[in-house]
């Protein structure tokens, strides 16, 4: 705190002149409400993004000093947290993730401030000591016994989460299949359903149930819950607890993600993100690092089908990153990722949304676009950072991660150590 103090006295002055330009410009707008939603906005970040990632072909631990224990994970976001405010809860994936002593752990997290968010279940992998493969699929498995293995990893994993106090389930399927003829689709579709089923009934009352969909990848023929049409069927079918989770990497190249997003909503059905970005596929890259306006188009529906639903900014949505680093320091990139969605989120509440609705209902096409742009291109950083000085965090994140040489602390304090994840 003491550091994050001094850091912020040396950028105060120049902050102060750019907020209040910045409030000049918007002296129509209620911006102090803005600033509140930004300090409220929390986003969780995902364990497996805390160490260096990889691909397929291999994997670079260009960083060091990863955690190398859950505690050491929460401690890693603890620090995100205390830097910008923003990133107060901690999504785990199990068994990357094993949580031992649960009361430990909330006792370690609830001292930096933070939760635990949606578990992760993974029957993408097969766990050493198994009974049974998951080569052709785990809840869409012709055989009962795979599909048994894997509906008991599930509800293995709510109870992890009902002790660590967090209250959704993520599943993500890589069911599918890689060739022609080798699926029923309709048998798999059902098979999956009634896992799910089964699933849905151990979640606790006020618990949700997030049925993440994407296009391909590993199988690359079909996906058993291959888009957002199907996981609505699901959650659907499933009941008022489950909702469908949108990864902005799992669809197919240029899908229309914002009016998903607004569709989903309408229907009562969105239950949260992962966001990332990418050029070609599921890249796992920063978030607003490739197709900024996409971000802001995606929050612009977020806000205005929130609202029209009269729905928490902060609470009624899971907001997860789900991303992966090669070449960067995961914390710098994590760091990253919140500042773009901050940005996008910021952006998407000052649009004028009166002037908006007016331009549509005259099909004012010319003027629709430059309501939307005129916030897109306006620089509203000091908006964020204002939000991070009131929360007691860094106006300058990364300067300070830098300043203050974290990471080389990380290093010498744990090694040249590779974190378990992706
Ligand atoms: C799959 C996915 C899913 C997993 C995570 C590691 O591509 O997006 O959310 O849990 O990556
Ligand atoms: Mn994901
Ligand atoms: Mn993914």
């Amino acid at each position: 705190q003491n550091q994050i103090e001094k850091h912020n006295d040396s950028l105060l002055t120049s902050h102060q002149r750019k907020l209040s330009f910045l409030k000049e410009d918007w002296a129509h707008v209620d911006v102090e409400s803005v600033i509140q939603k930004l300090v409220d906005f929390q986003i969780a970040i995902p364990s497996w993004a805390l160490g260096t990632g990889g691909t397929r072909f291999g994997r670079f631990a260009i960083t060091g000093g990863e955690p190398r224990t859950i505690e050491e994970k929460i401690e890693d976001v603890g620090l995100l947290h205390a830097l910008n405010g923003a990133s107060g809860a901690i999504s785990l994936h199990i068994p990357w993730d094993i949580p031992q002593n649960a009361e430990e752990l909330k006792t370690l997290a609830s001292g930096y401030g933070l939760k635990f968010d949606a578990m992760n279940s993974n029957t993408f992998q097969d766990q050493a000591g198994a009974a049974h493969s998951y080569k052709f699929g785990s809840l869409q498995n012709v055989n009962k016994d795979v599909r048994k293995q894997a509906i008991e990893h599930n509800i293995e994993v709510i109870k992890h989460g009902i002790a660590l106090g967090s209250d959704a389930l993520t599943v993500w399927l890589a069911d599918g299949s890689c060739f022609p003829g080798q699926l029923n689709f309709r048998k798999a579709f059902e098979n999956t359903l009634e896992s799910l089923q089964e699933i849905y009934s151990a979640l606790p009352e006020d618990w949700k149930m997030f049925v993440e969909y994407k296009a391909f990848e590993p199988n690359f023929y079909s996906t058993t819950v291959g888009d957002w049409g199907q996981s609505l069927l699901y959650a659907s079918k499933l009941g008022k607890k489950a909702y469908t989770l949108v990864d902005l990497g799992h669809h197919l190249p240029n899908a229309n993600i914002e009016q998903i997003v607004a569709l989903l909503l309408m229907e009562g059905k969105l239950g949260g993100f992962h966001f990332n970005d990418s050029k070609y596929g599921d890249d796992d890259l920063t978030a607003g690092s490739i197709k900024p306006y996409q971000l802001f188009l995606i929050f612009n529906e977020l806000v205005e089908g929130m609202d029209a639903k009269g729905m928490n900014h902060a609470k009624d949505l899971g907001w997860m990153i789900d991303a992966s680093h090669n070449v960067k320091d995961p914390l710098e990139d994590l760091l990253q990722s919140v500042e773009a969605i901050m940005i996008a989120y910021a952006q998407a509440l000052l649009v004028d949304r009166k002037a908006l609705n007016e331009a549509q209902n005259n099909n004012d096409v010319a003027k629709a676009q430059e309501i939307l742009q005129n916030t897109f291109r306006s620089d509203l950083r000091a908006l964020v950072a204002e939000a991070r000085l009131r929360a007691g965090a860094a106006l300058s994140p990364i300067a300070l991660y830098r300043g203050l040489e974290v990471r080389n602390k990380l290093v010498n304090h744990r090694g040249n150590t590779v974190a378990t994840g992706l």
